[in-house]
């Protein structure tokens, strides 16, 4: 039987709520127009053939790009045999845009069709993918670009780089993997490395600190750049000099990934859409939900871009290519790795990403907790669905405290908003390390019913998300 988040809602499906009231577009806005498709496939990821889940035929699925202030008018055609919607990860939308079944709409049935109507405000790296089950897990997410008008070109050529772990279609499917995670009887499923001691090629991992705590709770095949394997990949074309911004998108769904590209060093620009102070590095770490944008001057030959996943063995691959030259070996070694990671929470806010100062007005904790027997993760010490809503009030600046009580990292992800981190930096995904800490503030200035979760889709299913709920 396939979980879905719908089925743990506490709205049941029994109450619908009903299509979105339509927006119409101001004058003068622009509108993007596009339609989607979510429909069984079969992929070949690179000699590797998976039936899966996409949206058309290929995942990662069509890059959907519109320019800060337009209104999207995007039209989901669910040729699945389940339910499902799209969250538009990252973006500060009107909620009922915001994909989350049973909460800001109704599930959209199998041979159905919803259409969302929004607007993006803010430029950045984003992505969209269901909010049902384990959906994510399959092949079913795609870059959502949002371009800045006021940006000067400063880039000869631009990439989008989406990082998965991948299992379905492997002899097993994501719903299997999570109802044996759960004591259920599903096939071809292994249980992660509980102690987190395999750290395949990871860096800071190799040298045997442990950053992040046990690794993921799944083992995965296949690791892919793309949608390609490491052994037949994409190939990024340039000319030696050439400046190029590469925006990473992580759609894993259990893995935290160090991404490092082979002779070069990377100059991180922004993350989750927010511009930084730019900072210079060997490879850096990202987590499941979170996109950093990179810039890098190219040099002259064939290159790795690599994306080792934390904790478990195995590469995701890419190739840069700016001359003639032979590919280096799928599993050669890259300095890079072992050099400077850069953990995205050392970045520091450019002024115009910072929040206003202001002190917080309303506290907020989410206390995250859970294990892998019963394989159960809550906030506030229940799983979703038995927890209870926080209240906000609109209008005022809120701080999360979010208290980690577990030897896992949680990448923790808040719909609707993007938060400041102590040292202001500007998130919508953030990663908490195990027995760790982390306030964050917002302004609840986008009413409405909201999610926070763990955008470890595992754990989000398992319980690990609560809803933050405030009215106009
Ligand atoms: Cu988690």
């Amino acid at each position: 039987m396939a979980l879905s988040a719908c089925s743990k809602s506490p709205s049941p499906a029994s109450s619908p709520i009903g299509p979105a009231p339509t927006l119409n577009p101001a004058p003068g806005q622009n509108v993007v127009t596009k339609s989607l498709v979510a429909k069984p496939t079969t992929l070949d990821l690179g000699g590797v053939m998976v039936d899966t889940w996409a949206y058309g035929d290929a995942a990662p699925g069509p890059l959907l790009r519109a320019t800060a202030g337009d209104m999207l008018r995007i039209t989901l055609d669910n040729q699945l045999p389940e339910d499902t919607t799209i969250h538009w990860h990252g973006i500060r939308l009107r909620n009922v845009a915001d994909g989350v079944p049973g909460q800001t709409q109704d599930p959209v049935r199998p041979g159905a069709a919803y259409t969302y109507e929004f607007t993006a405000p803010d430029p950045g790296t984003y992505f969209f993918h269901p909010h049902v089950g384990v959906q994510l897990d399959r092949g079913l997410y795609a870059p959502l670009i949002i371009d800045d008008p006021s940006e000067p070109g400063r880039y000869d050529a631009e990439w989008v780089v989406v990082l998965d772990d991948w299992i379905d279609g492997t002899g097993t499917t994501p719903d299997e993997v999570f109802t044996d995670l759960t004591g259920g009887q599903g096939a071809g499923m292994h249980h992660g490395n509980m102690g987190g001691m395999d750290h395949g090629s990871g860096g800071m991992a190799m040298s045997g600190k442990l950053p992040f705590g046990d690794a993921g709770d799944v083992v995965y095949p296949h690791y892919l750049i793309n949608g390609r394997t490491p052994a037949d990949p994409d190939v990024l074309r340039a000319k030696p000099g050439q400046r190029v911004r590469i925006r990473m998108i992580n759609a894993g769904a259990d893995t935290i990934f160090a991404v490092a590209l082979g002779g070069h060093r990377m100059t991180v620009t922004a993350t989750d859409g927010w511009a930084v102070e730019p900072v210079t590095t060997d490879a850096l770490y990202i987590g499941m939900g979170e996109r950093y944008d990179v810039e890098v001057t190219l040099g002259d030959g064939v290159f790795p871009l690599v994306a080792a996943p934390f904790g478990k063995a195995g590469r995701a691959r890419a190739l840069i290519r700016t001359g003639p030259g032979q590919a280096p070996a799928v599993d050669a070694s890259l300095a890079e790795l072992d050099g400077r990671v850069l953990f995205g929470t050392e970045l520091r806010p450019t002024e115009s990403s910072r929040l206003d100062p202001k002190d917080p007005d309303d506290h907020q904790m989410l206390h995250l907790a859970g294990q892998m027997q019963p394989y159960v993760w809550t906030i506030n010490g229940k799983p979703f669905g038995k927890n209870s809503p926080l209240s906000l009030t609109r209008g005022t600046r809120t701080r999360l405290q979010m208290m980690n009580m577990t030897m896992m990292t949680h990448p923790m992800h808040l719909h609707g908003h993007t938060f400041a981190l102590p040292n202001g930096l500007r998130e919508d995904t953030v990663l908490i390390p195990p027995m760790r800490t982390i306030d964050v503030d917002f302004d609840a200035d986008n009413p409405g019913d909201w999610m926070a979760h763990c955008h470890n889709i595992y754990h989000a299913e398992a319980g690990m998300m609560i809803a933050l709920n405030y009215a106009t």
